[in-house]
């Protein structure tokens, strides 16, 4: 199982991935994900240039050694660039070990510990009513968890809002950043309003889940967390920015609202706090961004001691090997919660064909040996890297805001 090659491809079917392809002297192809929305190219230089060359020659089975030698051996730690980067190898990694075992992932990291993984969709509107119609419509396809977004009344554009009723959206829509303006206090005043609504149309015989995307101080946490309880959340997602795990004691001193965090953290350490005060109840890591396969079962280890559950990342922007390699985890580990799914638009499936299914609410990643992606260079060669970039976010006054 000796590495021959290791390529980057940059496309975008869609919108932009970056896909690390690795050959062992066999001829098998391992495939990883190192998409990093509106930094692509950093990471692909950094595998290009700087990891790709120290992976030739290596045993493809020596997946902790290659991990450790890539963090370790760095020197620089941590870091959204250089964990995209390590990731994408750990995955195409794990994709080999199952090729060569001739099994699917999850079966080498214990076997499935349950039959699906519970999903939930994007259900979005610019208005309650649209809401209503979005949520019909994962409700009939089967999805026992929904996660409502609406626009808030009086801002031109509110993040995370797609145009169709299933959601879809994507963000990194614009060559160069565009600007919103958020008002906090229409959105305190709204999200209770629309939750609350959401309760009284369709009852509580689903999962409810909302994201505020780091956008709120602690003590407005507090306020909100206290309003939406009887709401009942399956999670209040990244309601504060993650970078001090100690605002989370005053949250967590005022609410009971289910709080999940972590879908820009890199590493364990990033959560260490969070899980062992019992601050969250959600890890949100992505695979792909949180050192793939290796160090999110080490993350999911630690939360599992502190009785604290999954919830991978898993929007568009992360390509199907992540989806993929995240779900044979789900699968897998004890203290699964929840995945996050938004299916992936025409033609992303041109270029990578997956084997994971839907059904009644629940994904399976499929029995095909390794993660159960291919991934086809020549039609990624059709959709040509784009320059996009995600929206940032100000105050009325003009001052940089959180999003
Ligand atoms: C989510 C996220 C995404 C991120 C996106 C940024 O909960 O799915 O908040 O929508 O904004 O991954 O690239
Ligand atoms: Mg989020």
């Amino acid at each position: 199982m000796k590495i021959v090659d290791a390529r980057v491809v940059v496309s975008s079917p869609g919108r932009n991935y970056v896909t690390l392809v690795i050959e062992t002297a066999d001829g098998t192809i391992g495939v990883g994900d190192a998409t990093l929305n509106g930094r692509e190219l950093a990471v692909a230089s950094y595998l290009r240039d700087h990891v790709c060359p120290l992976l030739i020659g290596r045993d493809a089975r020596r997946i902790t050694d290659t991990w450790s030698y890539l963090y370790q051996g760095a020197y620089w730690r941590r870091g959204g660039v250089g964990m995209a980067a390590i990731s994408a190898v750990d995955i195409a990694l794990w994709d080999l070990k199952g090729k060569e075992a001739g099994l699917p992932v999850y079966q080498l990291l214990g076997g499935a510990a349950r039959d699906g993984v519970m999903v939930y969709g994007h259900a979005s509107g610019q208005n309650l009513d649209d809401l209503d119609a979005s949520i019909q419509l994962f409700l009939d396809r089967g999805y026992r968890a929904v996660r409502a977004q609406a626009a808030v009344p009086g801002l031109d554009h509110t993040y995370g809002i797609g145009p169709a009723h299933d959601g879809a959206y994507e963000p990194a829509n614009a060559e160069l950043p565009e600007e919103e303006v958020w008002d906090t206090a229409r959105y305190l005043e709204f999200a209770p309003r629309m939750l609350a609504h959401v309760r009284e149309q369709f009852g509580f015989g689903f999962h409810l889940l909302h994201d505020t995307h780091h956008r709120l101080s602690p003590i407005e946490v507090a306020r909100l967390g206290r309003d939406l309880e009887p709401m009942r959340l399956w999670w209040l997602e990244d309601p504060t920015r993650g970078e001090d795990p100690t605002a989370f004691r005053l949250i967590r001193s005022h609410t009971t609202t289910p709080i999940a965090v972590g879908e820009v953290f890199n590493t364990i350490w990033d959560f260490q706090q969070l899980i062992t005060e019992r601050l969250i109840d959600y890890v949100r890591a992505s695979v792909s961004h949180a050192g793939g396969i290796t160090h999110l079962l080490r993350i999911f280890s630690l939360a599992d001691l502190y009785g604290v559950r999954t919830g991978s990342h898993g929007p568009t922007d992360l390509s199907p090997i992540s989806l993929s390699a995240a779900l044979h985890v789900d699968l897998a580990v004890p203290n699964f919660g929840i995945q996050e799914y938004m299916p992936f638009p025409s033609p992303a499936d041109e270029v990578f064909r997956w084997s994971y299914t839907f059904a009644d609410g629940y994904l399976h990643p499929g029995d095909a040996p390794g993660l159960g992606v291919e991934f086809d260079e020549e039609a990624a060669a059709r959709h040509p890297y784009r320059p996009r970039y995600l929206p940032v976010n100000r105050l009325a006054d003009g001052s940089m805001h959180d999003w």
